[in-house]
């Protein structure tokens, strides 16, 4: 079952993260438990599981893989809690409580979600791996994670506040806000396995990119389906923000098929890399099935 491999996914994330991110008694304590509020708030912890099962496909080991699976769920925290400032969506509930600005304040927690990206990219560069793993780690999440990865995204997706996007501009915010981060998961996967390939990496790639535009299409599609209890904060943003996405362009059953068929071009991309693809498969069928 995949609910149970998240679990245990998320517990041996939870135990590394209590051990090299911990609890400190430091005058500056404040920010620490910000930053450790949000990030131990749960989720789904997908960017880890990619993280973990694409280094299993590639025939390496957790230990390799987990600095980097914690490394790139703080990228994403980051994200969420400057998502939620009222600079940008200004949301109040963020994984069912309330979010890192709502409990510790808007200075501390921008501040917490600086500490997370900085201290992320420690976490990576001291991987337990050889130091050449880690350099390309550090430039993988960078990469994803800054101008023209997720940052770029989000300013388009600001963009669009004014200027109504076509598909094709959608689809190019999407990627970049929402699939740089599984790209990056799926790859660093793989390198912390010491498999870097053109081959495996373009695969691996063309999986993070199918998979992000179907999750992305997904996360709308319960903005409108979903209530606030099983979603952790509220539903009907997209409307009420007046945003263009999948349903509002193809309603929702279009919207659906569309994304089932990226989810299939995700399958497609497993099956290049080949191996036991097995949990992955069963991973990628549930994030198109979810409810949350
Ligand atoms: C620098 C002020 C400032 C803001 C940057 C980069 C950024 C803020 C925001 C973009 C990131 C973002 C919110 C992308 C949306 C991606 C998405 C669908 C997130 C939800 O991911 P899940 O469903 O969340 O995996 P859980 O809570 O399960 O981990």
């Amino acid at each position: 079952m995949i609910e149970q491999k998240l679990l245990e996914y998320n517990t041996l994330l939870e135990d590394r993260i209590n051990e090299i991110y911990p609890e400190l008694d430091v005058e500056y304590n404040k920010v620490l438990e910000a930053s450790r509020y949000s990030l131990m708030l749960g989720g789904k912890r997908i960017r880890p599981a990619l993280v973990f099962e694409f280094c299993k496909l590639c025939g390496g080991d957790m230990n390799s893989a987990i600095d980097f699976a914690i490394a790139i769920e703080m990228i994403h925290t980051y994200s969420l809690i400057h998502d939620d400032l009222p600079c940008m969506d200004n949301d109040d509930m963020r994984r069912g409580k309330p979010s890192c600005h709502k409990k510790y304040g808007e200075d501390i927690a921008l501040l917490a979600g600086d500490t997370l990206l900085t201290e992320a990219f420690f976490i990576a560069s001291n991987a337990n791996v050889r130091p050449e793993i880690a350099l390309k780690a550090v430039s993988i999440l960078a990469s994803n994670a800054g101008l023209h990865g997720m940052i770029g995204g989000q300013v388009l997706d600001l963009s669009f506040e004014e200027n109504t996007p076509d598909v094709n501009e959608l689809q190019n915010m999407y990627m970049r806000k929402t699939g740089a981060l599984l790209i990056a998961s799926a790859i660093l996967g793989c390198i912390a396995a010491g498999k870097d390939d053109e081959e495996t990496i373009k695969s691996a790639t063309k999986y993070g990119y199918n998979l992000g535009l179907a999750f992305q299409i997904i996360d709308d599609i319960l903005d409108i389906t979903s209530n606030e209890a099983t979603l952790g904060k509220p539903i009907g943003s997209d409307e009420k923000n007046g945003k263009t996405t999948f349903v509002s362009l193809y309603g929702l059953d279009k919207a659906f098929a569309i994304a089932a068929e990226l989810s299939n071009a995700a399958l497609d991309a497993l099956d290049e890399i080949g191996g036991n693809t097995e949990t992955l498969y069963e991973l990628t069928n549930y994030l198109l099935d979810r409810n949350k």
